[in-house]
């Protein structure tokens, strides 16, 4: 059975536009097994305003939203306001803060309306905390404020009143003061009426990091009330980085073993606060770690389904 089959929230990826366009194992397996996607760059403010405010660049977003269409799998955008994957013109943007304010909502309000009811959730703000739980310094904090946060949701929310709105950040898994911030943060911009319907966790993770953090993540997270997406999930084996390293039995084990934790976590919470699992690549060729080998993903580098894999349905299978 497919991923998306057996489990009993949507299961995606995020897929680059490239393989999309050529590589037809890639396509298959997305097509199989997934019911949901995120596109890895292609929906960026970099990617998608690259060269000048108001000159949009809709080919490669337009591209992924007919795909999903196409196949019948909701799209989870990926993301609104960060302070990576800038293009150099908001870097070098010379405006008061009023501007800067006129910038992000013109900005959001463009992008949001386009995809209205085609999209149906968004990362709006990405990473706006640091793992000491204060607010990054980044350059929306600089020019506008730690209210850019509220905005960016206020924005988003008009623009398309039915999408589901993220709150998305990592290190949940690692950092109990940031799990605690993460959620404190978001559940006070709530109780003010900001409209954030759900908090996404990266766990962008490795086999080091114990399954009851990751569960406790999933969980504590859960406990706010609002929607829980594991939005950038993968499981690294080699985050030591020894150049040496030889994929190895134990390691294959351990990681499978914290995918079925992962998985497992997710399924205990009620569907309504479920939005799923996404891996952040499809096989371990998309990973976004380079330098060392990591296999982190549910595939391998020819596509097949790993150990992992069968751990992520062994959860399933468990619910029956
Ligand atoms: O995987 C993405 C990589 O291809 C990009 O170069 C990079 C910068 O835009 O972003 C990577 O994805 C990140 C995601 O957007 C946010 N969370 C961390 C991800 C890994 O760095």
């Amino acid at each position: 059975m497919s991923l998306k089959d057996a489990s009993p929230y949507p299961f995606g990826a995020a897929l680059s536009i490239s393989k999309m366009k050529n590589t037809e194992i890639y396509n298959q397996v997305v097509k199989a097994e997934l019911n949901s996607i995120t596109a890895e760059n292609a929906m960026k403010m970099s990617n998608l305003a690259p060269s000048a405010i108001n000159k949009y660049s809709w080919t490669d977003a337009d591209f992924f939203v007919d795909y999903a269409e196409a196949n019948h799998m909701r799209v989870h955008g990926h993301c609104l306001v960060w302070h990576n994957s800038l293009p150099s013109w908001v870097n070098s943007y010379n405006g008061t803060k009023a501007e800067w304010i006129e910038l992000l909502r013109n900005y959001i309000t463009t992008v949001v309306t386009r995809y209205k009811g085609r999209i149906a959730s968004w990362d709006v703000v990405n990473e706006a905390l640091i793992d000491n739980g204060t607010p990054r310094q980044t350059i929306w904090l600089t020019k506008i404020g730690w209210e850019y946060v509220e905005l960016a949701f206020r924005f988003a929310h008009e623009a398309d009143p039915d999408a589901v709105l993220f709150y998305n950040d990592y290190g949940q898994e690692y950092s109990k003061v940031k799990l605690a911030a993460i959620n404190d943060t978001v559940k006070n911009l709530v109780k003010r009426g900001v409209p954030i319907h759900g908090i996404g966790l990266q766990m962008l993770t490795n086999i080091n990091q114990s399954a009851q953090n990751m569960v406790d993540a999933i969980t504590q997270t859960a406990e706010t009330g609002l929607v829980v997406h594991v939005s950038e999930l993968d499981v690294a084996l080699n985050r030591d980085k020894k150049p040496e390293y030889v994929i190895n039995p134990t390691d294959v084990a351990t990681q499978k073993s914290r995918y079925r934790s992962i998985a497992a976590a997710m399924c205990q919470l009620p569907e309504s606060q479920s939005w799923g699992i996404t891996t952040w690549g499809v096989g371990d060729p998309d990973s976004w770690l380079k330098g060392s080998p990591d296999f982190p993903l549910l595939f391998d580098m020819n596509y097949k389904p790993k150990s992992c894999y069968q751990g992520v349905h062994e959860a399933f299978a468990a619910l029956k």
